[in-house]
């Protein structure tokens, strides 16, 4: 039976001198002229083999790096050898011969690879334990995610990604033929969250991808990404979903420090605890772009006046500093930055939010207006028109409970927590203008 590497020093120790089996890719080989060393990979990590023969398959050729072998062998510990123990090798079957000219050193060190050559090689690169284990990280935030929002009563759905406009502004998105008609692919699943509690499910959240039609190429932007959605019903204010946000994120962040610690590792990266999550400062739009700016020390032109990617640095440098905490919110959006369903909380201001992590945006959120006639009166403000905007209409017509939500950008919170430079990092097959293949 096979038995993975992390496991053969356990397996010795129960039963001494027997041989065990071993499955894996070949990740290194070095010849010591009479002795061979090859370094086994599998999902676990990696085990060195000991060959006192050259390894050959059965017809004869040399080993490669990235074949798939098995091994048996007899485990013997070794202080030198990773993990302290190796396998002498008895019987070797290459079941997946990899070609000898490899296009990508998948045992080479990352950190000395450009992302372009890292991206052009994705096949490959995913081989890589450091880059795989960036998805590792990403597996365990999705499971916290849904696991704390379960647990709290939420319902898990998924929705269409065809849709017939855009809910987030009209100039990003995709269009698709369907049929004989053109219609869109979904930038946020908004409207389908806000049905479905208004469908009595009340709490309800979604892991699906979101698409964004944005010409340009940042360190901050997919054209596809995960996006985390959660909607509740009978809120008060966003305040109600920035505790929410808070408990939930606090939840992540437990979680990959019980589970992953290899991978934070791996990283050098470490995430906050509770008490740094706790104390989040919440910080009005209007005064944070004045903080940003005055942080900034810039006047004139080159000041900040809104809340940009500068901005949103400054403002959690002063958060690290003033609040020893890497996340910040701000709250109280002007009307005319959010969209027509954002819920007002005076004439000029609204009941929304971002959520802002070591110096990027994660996530925006908001209650949403749930009133019809509310509604309709703010259409004109917004160039909206009653006749196109018949499903909302239908959404709130009918009876609607007060309710809001937010959405964290998977790819970012990954990217944050592990210190990514660029997004298209933490995205297994990431989507830009140039990139739709592998
Ligand atoms: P927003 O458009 O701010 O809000 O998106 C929410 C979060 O999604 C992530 N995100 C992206 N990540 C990578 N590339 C992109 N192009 C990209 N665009 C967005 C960010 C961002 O904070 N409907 C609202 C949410 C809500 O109110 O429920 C919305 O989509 O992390």
């Amino acid at each position: 039976m096979r038995v993975l590497a992390r496991d053969v020093a356990a397996a010795a120790g129960e039963n001494p001198g027997a041989e065990v089996q071993v499955s894996g890719w070949v990740h290194r080989i070095r010849d010591m002229g009479g002795i061979t060393f090859v370094v086994l990979r599998d999902r676990s990590g990696i085990l060195q083999l000991v060959f006192n023969e050259k390894p050959v398959d059965s017809s004869g050729a040399a080993l490669t790096l990235e074949s798939v072998i098995s091994a048996r062998g007899v485990p013997a510990l070794n202080g030198k050898a990773p993990g302290g123990v190796e396998l002498r090798v008895s019987a070797l079957e290459v079941t997946g011969r990899a070609a000898p000219e490899l296009p990508y050193q998948v045992n080479a060190d990352i950190s000395r690879l450009g992302l372009e050559t890292i991206l052009d090689n994705r096949i490959l690169s995913l081989r890589s334990p450091k880059i795989r284990s960036i998805f590792n990280v990403q597996a365990a935030i999705v499971e916290a995610f849904s696991a704390y929002l379960r647990s709290r009563d939420f319902t898990e759905i998924k929705t269409s990604k065809l849709v017939w406009g855009g809910t987030e502004g009209g100039t990003e998105l995709f269009e698709v033929e369907y049929f004989d008609r053109k219609v869109c692919l979904a930038q946020s699943p908004q409207f389908y969250k806000e049905v479905m509690v208004a469908s009595g499910m009340e709490r309800v959240f979604e892991v699906a991808p979101a698409y964004r039609a944005e010409k340009h190429d940042t360190p901050r932007h997919l054209n596809e990404y995960v996006s985390l959605d959660v909607e509740m019903g009978f809120i008060e204010s966003e305040k109600d979903l920035m505790e929410l946000e808070k408990g939930l994120l606090c939840h992540v962040f437990e979680e990959l420090n019980r589970g992953n610690g290899a991978d934070l590792a791996r990283w050098n990266a470490s995430v906050p605890d509770a008490d740094a999550v706790a104390a989040s400062p919440v910080i009005g739009y209007e005064e944070a772009v004045k903080l940003a700016s005055e942080l900034s020390g810039r006047a004139g032109g080159g000041r900040i006046f809104d809340l940009n990617p500068e901005a949103e640095r400054f403002l959690c440098e002063w958060s690290k500093k003033e609040h020893a905490s890497d996340l910040v919110f701000v709250n109280e959006f002007p009307r005319r930055y959010r969209p027509f369903y954002t819920y007002p909380s005076d004439a000029n201001r609204t009941m929304s939010f971002d959520a802002l992590f070591r110096g990027l945006e994660i996530s925006t959120g908001g209650r949403r207006q749930h009133s019809y006639e509310a509604f309709v009166d703010a259409l004109p403000r917004f160039g909206l028109k009653l006749e196109n905007m018949r499903n909302y209409a239908a959404l709130l017509q009918y009876g609607c409970p007060p309710h809001g939500g937010f959405a964290i950008g998977l790819e970012r919170l990954t990217a944050r927590i592990l210190g990514l430079a660029n997004v298209k990092e933490a995205s297994l097959f990431p989507r830009d203008r140039k990139r739709v293949a592998p």
